[in-house]
Formats: structure tokens, sequence, C-alpha cells
């Protein structure tokens, strides 16, 4: 083991859950990660208070950050920003969660356990035996399942769910795989980050979870984010290849962002 475990929270209009999954995480991490733990929130300026109930979080406590960035612009570079203030930090685990209650905060422990364990990169999976997703209709789970079937056999891999947003990466996997120049957006920048780790050939490993459906606040999933996902696919596989992995790429720019 070495290093502190960050998460990373990105936020748009989640004042109903920001404290309660930042307090839920921080109970989970400071028995998970015994060399020390910070929650990032990253807060597209949202217009319902979100940063600015994270901001008093962050004075309240010291493993609280928050990077509050000027406009909305998508999930992916939201971590994008977030993944790079935490590797200057001296992370040693980077760990993505939605901030909306859908993941369970009780399973950061077990996507940790597994890079602890040896794993390069590990994904909540829901697509394996143990997980799964509640609340879901016929239509969605048809829709979810099938986009992940559809990246997985034209992408060649044996990883089971692609979309997925709950992941720890160990940092020698993030810096190697050129993180920052991933340019999606939604659930196609899940797919590349993952795609790029197993083409690698680091060790990904899936950890059943079970996905459920926000109790609060509003979704901010889109037909584009969708049509973005299947475009990426196919784009991957047969387009351009990223530079072979080994370093961190410098950030083509920087957003506007301050920290707290
Ligand atoms: N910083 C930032 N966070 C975002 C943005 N879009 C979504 N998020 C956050 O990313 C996480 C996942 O977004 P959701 O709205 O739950 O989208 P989803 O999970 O695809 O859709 P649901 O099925 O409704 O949950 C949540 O924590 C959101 O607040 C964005 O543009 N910027
Ligand atoms: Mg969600």
């Amino acid at each position: 083991m070495s290093g502190e475990a960050w998460l990373i929270l990105p936020t748009y209009n989640e004042a109903e859950n920001i404290e309660a999954i930042v307090g839920a995480a921080g109970d989970v991490l400071a028995r998970a990660a015994p060399e020390g733990f910070r929650v990032l929130v990253v807060d597209d300026g949202s217009p319902d208070g979100t940063g600015a109930i994270a901001g008093r979080m962050a004075c309240e406590r010291d493993w609280v950050r928050v990077l509050h960035r000027s406009e909305k612009n998508g999930i992916g570079p939201a971590y994008l920003a977030g993944f790079r203030h935490a590797l200057e930090e001296g992370a040693g685990y980077l760990m993505e969660m939605d901030s909306d209650f859908s993941h369970d905060p009780a399973d950061l422990a077990r996507l940790l356990a597994a890079v602890h364990d040896g794993a390069d990169l590990a994904l909540g999976s829901r697509y394996v035996p143990g997980g799964g997703v509640s609340d879901w209709g016929l239509l969605r789970r048809l829709i979810s399942e099938g986009g992940s079937t559809y990246a997985r056999i034209v992408l060649g891999l044996g990883v089971r769910d692609l979309t997925g947003g709950f992941k720890c990466f160990r940092r020698s996997t993030l810096e190697a795989i050129h993180f920052d120049s991933v340019r999606s957006h939604g659930y196609a920048f899940q797919v590349e980050l993952t795609y790029r780790a197993v083409r690698a050939g680091f060790r990904v490993v899936e950890v059943p979870i079970v996905f459920r459906d926000r109790q609060h606040g509003t979704s901010k999933m889109s037909w584009r984010i969708a049509a973005e996902a299947m475009w990426l696919v196919p784009r991957l596989r047969y387009g351009r290849q990223p530079p072979p992995a080994s370093r961190v790429t410098p950030p083509a720019e920087r957003e506007v962002s301050t920290l707290q």
C-alpha cells in the first residue's frame, strides 16, 4: 500500500445529497484507508448551492476539499480536473463515485481492498454474479446491459460493465493511460478510461455492486450523452489510438476553477 485514497465526487445540483454522501463516504474511508483519505467535490457552479454546502463542509473537516468550476461541462472534464488535483497532491489511490447514492458508499471499502490486493483498476460492476440494479424497469435494464454488451463486443474486451462510474485506480494506472487526453463527457468517458487501462495491460478487476436509482435530485442523463457513447465505441476500436501508456501528458488547457 502506498499513499492516500482520494475520492472524487462530481456534483451538479446535488444539494439534497451532498452533505449525506460526503459524510457516508468519510465514515467508510476512515476505516478502509489506513494511509489516510480525502474527499474532493468537483462542483460545476450548481445553481442550487451544492458548491456552497460543500465549501462549508471543507471549512469544518480537513479531509474535505472542493474544486469550484465556473460552468457545467460534463462529468468527464470534472473528473479530469479532480484527478489532476489529487495526483498533484500525492494521491496513491483515486476513486470515482456518483454523488446521488446510486452507488453505495459502503462498497468503497471493497473497491479499495481489490486494489490493495493487487488490481491496477477495480470496477464496481452491475453485470457480474452478485451485482445488479434495483428499481429499474425492463426497458432501462435492456438499454444499459445492451450498451455494455455492444461496447464489449466491438472493443473485444472481457469486462462486463463498461459504462459504470464507480471505480478505484491505482495512481500508476491513471498516470500511464494519458487520462488528460480523454475528451468524452458522459458514459463514453467511463468506457474510454477502462478501455485504455485494459489495452495497456493493466489488471482490471470487477467487483459486484448493486446500483440503486437516485432518491433525491434529478438526472443529468441525456440522449446526447448516450449518443456520444454509441459513437465513441467504434472510434476507440478503429480510430487513431492514444500514445502508448507511459507517463502523464501535460494538461492541454486548464479550466477556470478555484480550490477550497
Ligand atoms: N461536476 C459535474 N458533475 C456532474 C455533471 N453531470 C452530472 N454530474 C454528476 O455526476 C454524477 C452522475 O450523474 P447523474 O445525474 O446521476 O447521471 P446518471 O447517473 O447518468 O443518471 P441517473 O440515472 O439519473 O442517476 C452525479 O453525481 C451528478 O451530480 C457535470 O456536468 N458536472
Ligand atoms: Mg445517477
